[in-house]
């Protein structure tokens, strides 16, 4: 920054506040460093993720990237994509991707992680689990020393059929922990109904969940749930923003 007469002054910091969504811009156009022409790559949903394929837009307009092809996880990413003129494929087309990019909505100190709070869950379990590498974009409001640590939801997508069978053994399976399960309601009070026409059923811990590879397998075997937000042992790097820059986890 350079001030008039080299005097050194105070900036203001409104000038210098950056807001969540620079924050989400900063890991977004970090993360899309690690993209290269010829890449098939996953497509991830949510507010971060959408500045991740804006920007791949916008490298694949100047011709800084060329033949990549993009994989969406869910069908608003896959309308953004399009209208960006990324080409598009799916999972039987292309089963091995390269590289996926996605939000989360916790991010834990080894990695592991809660998403599905934007719905897309299960396209995205199954678009990042198909990759090569999967880097997660985050700010560091994201940041968490326990899984369900946060308070807010960690979903479970099940299908509609006696979904409330489901909503009750799901709360069963966490007594101890105290967990309250409620059905995603649109803004209408009508269902949330995701992508894959099933509901979300949102597990609100009290405590952080102690062990996450065991949850994940309690909740997967309940039949009629269809996937569940713990993505463990999945990302390969993580990208934090926060006031002090970005900041690159990998294992
Ligand atoms: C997706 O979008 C989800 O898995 C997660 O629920 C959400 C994060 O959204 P945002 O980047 O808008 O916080 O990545």
């Amino acid at each position: 920054l350079k001030l008039r007469n080299n005097t050194p002054r105070a900036v203001s910091v409104k000038a210098l506040t950056l807001t969540q969504d620079d924050l989400k811009k900063l890991a977004a156009d970090k993360a899309v460093e690690y993209v290269k022409s010829g890449m098939v790559l996953g497509l991830g949903t949510g507010s971060t993720a959408a500045f991740v394929v804006s920007k791949l837009g916008e490298l694949l307009k100047s011709g800084q990237l060329t033949d990549i092809v993009g994989v969406p996880t869910s069908k608003r990413t896959e309308e953004q994509a399009r209208s960006l003129g990324i080409p598009l494929s799916i999972l039987d087309d292309h089963p091995k991707l390269d590289l996926a990019i996605d939000g989360a909505d916790e991010v834990d100190p080894d990695l592991n992680l809660v998403k599905g709070r934007g719905g897309a869950l299960l396209r995205e379990k199954m678009v990042e689990a198909a990759s090569d590498k999967f880097v997660v974009v985050v700010d560091d409001t994201k940041l968490v020393a326990g899984l369900g640590g946060s308070g807010l939801a960690m979903p479970v997508e099940v299908v509609q059929f006696c979904w409330k069978y489901n909503l009750v053994r799901l709360q069963e399976l966490f007594n101890e922990e105290g967990v309250e399960s409620k059905l995603r309601l649109n803004d209408d009070g009508k269902p949330f109904v995701t992508d894959n026409s099933n509901y979300i059923v949102d597990l609100y811990f009290k405590t952080p969940i102690k062990d996450g590879l065991a949850a994940g397998a309690e909740i997967s075997a309940l039949e009629g749930v269809v996937e569940h937000g713990l993505f463990l042992d999945m990302a390969t790097a993580v990208i934090i923003s926060g006031k002090d820059g970005v900041n690159v986890k990998a294992k």
